[in-house]
């Protein structure tokens, strides 16, 4: 095998952001671009020469390209052992597990998770380490730091390899290139973790499931595990096979891009649940007859239910969510007696703490919710917890909400994104209101007085590392809260995220509570004025 040094210039743009890399199609088809990012990477981890990598993606355009060219690059820096899944097809949570059960030195997941596939779309590459977590900040600073500079990569000459069939091949120098079932591993984790003896009679009694892959990476892991091995009829997956350009749509499984599925569920119900995944298969949307479960409740929700499935029987050593990420866990966890913790947004901060044994279960605002048994986001393991526990509840999802607002009282929350905006107008309505934050504190709005406000710092409790400046928030004490931060996940203009949250407390109801407290929000933080924005774009 003829390895290469091949010269090269480095791009200045190859900053991570919250979940790796995500650029335009175009940007990371440039001559060298992916491959600088990649040789970043191994320079950064030794532990891959001589070692095992995982690869797979979410199976968008481009993914079949960007495989190859790591597979050159993997063999030339000599890693031993490559594991890469058939078709490119890999889910973000398979991924993680496909690195921690085959016990890799790290693996490369290609996908900008919902962003828009196909030639005029996005792309992405991140790259997570032994255990299957998302890379840490050093390690992302680290590759940032190494592509700024970056004048030469290794590439081995070697011809395509077949993806298309499982299979395995040996080369000349001891090396071996495994084509794995992306699906099968994964499958048999989520046995280990739910019961599927229980949910496949929940089945057989009538009760019906609707699940839609949304053209992306999940089709095949629905497929097998709903309808496969638990006998869920074929037509319960919808939009089952994985499309380059994800069908054209957006597959972010929340209120405006799976809007059809949630007008049924709010019309005539044709299932006890219905569920949406996002392109990389991290994120869940849940839904009841007439109920659209909001991601905060179903993460308090989880932890109020989760220790009756076979996998948490033990209980949850404890819990945690992302600092915009509604409150409604805290009231379950105090209740409960186990441990929250508020880490700043992006799974990877929740690594650290999953592997020390301290969390079973975390979430985030955004559709992402999952436990220890992966490092990441999962979104069909939320679809299969949700089922097993109206198996054995034998309650329907309506029923479950309903009781947990009766014993917990509400978090009304929803988040208000503020996209396409020029980036420095979003920056100045940040730093104004940051330049407010210290003179918030006692003053009131609409009746609600600031009890505190600040911008989110977070320490590590396990290896003391710092994250600064991770969104300003303002708090109403345990009555309401606004947050404010811009996006790290987007590849064009910037976009700024208005989180807005209200807690009513057992017994009453409060259908207007964010109409509400919108004036307040904006009196705060002067978005819309500064801005000139009328609305949000979106609202979830
Ligand atoms: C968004 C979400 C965040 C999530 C991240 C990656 O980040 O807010 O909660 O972890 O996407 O999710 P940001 O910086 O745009 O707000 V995924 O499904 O793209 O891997
Ligand atoms: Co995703």
């Amino acid at each position: 095998m003829h390895i290469h040094q091949q010269p090269t210039t480095p791009f200045d743009d190859q900053k991570p952001g919250t979940a790796g890399l995500r650029k335009k199609v175009a940007a990371i088809a440039q001559p060298h671009y992916l491959e600088n990012f990649v040789e970043a990477v191994f320079r950064n981890v030794p532990e891959l020469t001589g070692g095992r990598l995982v690869i797979g993606g979410d199976g968008r355009y481009h993914n079949d390209v960007a495989i190859q060219t790591i597979v050159a690059m993997a063999l030339a820096h000599g890693v031993q052992h490559i594991l890469i899944a058939r078709q490119g097809w890999l889910s973000t949570p398979a991924a993680s597990h496909l690195i921690r059960a085959r016990g890799a030195d790290g693996g490369f997941v290609l996908t900008a998770s919902h962003n828009p596939a196909g030639p005029e779309g996005d792309f992405g590459i991140k790259f997570n380490i032994r255990g299957g977590g998302q890379a840490p900040s050093s390690l992302t600073d680290a590759i940032y730091e190494t592509s700024r500079t970056l004048d030469s990569y290794r590439i081995a000459d070697i011809a395509p390899v077949a993806i298309d069939e499982v299979g395995a091949r040996e080369l000349e120098d001891g090396a071996r290139i495994d084509v794995v079932d992306g699906v099968a591993d994964y499958a048999a984790l989520m046995q280990q973790l739910f019961d599927f003896d229980a949910i496949r009679d929940w089945l057989s009694q009538g009760h019906r499931i609707i699940f839609d892959a949304m053209h992306a990476v999940t089709g095949p892991y629905a497929r097998r595990i709903l309808v496969e091995q638990l006998g869920a009829p074929e037509a319960a997956v919808r939009n089952a096979e994985p499309l380059t350009d994800f069908g054209g749509g957006h597959p972010d499984p929340n209120l405006i891009y799976a809007a059809d599925l949630v007008d049924e569920m709010m019309g005539d119900a044709p299932a006890d649940l219905a569920a949406a995944s996002d392109g990389d298969g991290d994120r869940n949307m849940i839904l009841g007859p007439g109920l659209f479960l909001s991601p905060g409740d179903s993460l308090a929700m989880l932890a109020a239910h989760l220790d009756r499935l076979p996998g948490y029987q033990d209980g949850l050593a404890g819990v945690a969510r992302s600092m915009p990420t509604s409150r409604a866990l805290d009231t379950v966890a105090a209740a409960r007696g186990i441990d929250c913790y508020e880490t700043p947004t992006g799974w990877k901060y929740f690594c650290n703490l999953l592997d020390a044994g301290r969390l079973t279960l975390c979430g985030e605002e955004s559709f992402g919710t999952s436990s220890s048994h992966v490092r990441e986001k999962d979104g069909l393991w939320a679809v299969l917890a949700w089922m097993n526990i109206l198996a054995v509840t034998d309650q329907t999802l309506p029923e479950l909400a309903r009781a947990h607002w009766a014993r917990y009282g509400r978090h009304y929350y929803q988040r208000h994104d503020y996209e396409d905006l020029d980036a420095e107008i979003a920056e100045r309505v940040i730093s104004e209101l940051r330049g407010r934050l210290e003179s918030l504190p006692g003053q009131s709005f609409e009746g609600l007085e600031v009890t505190a406000a600040d911008d989110f710092a977070y320490t590590d409790p396990i290896d003391g590392s710092r994250a600064e400046a991770q969104g300003l928030r303002v708090v109403f004490g345990d009555e309401a809260r606004v947050v404010l931060r811009l996006s790290g996940t987007g590849t064009g203009a910037a976009t700024l995220r208005l989180y807005l949250e209200r807690f009513v407390p057992p017994g009453s109801e409060m259908p207007d509570a964010l109409e509400q407290l919108l004036p307040v929000a904006e009196a705060v933080t002067r978005l819309r004025a500064i801005s000139g924005r009328k609305r949000p774009d979106v609202v979830t």
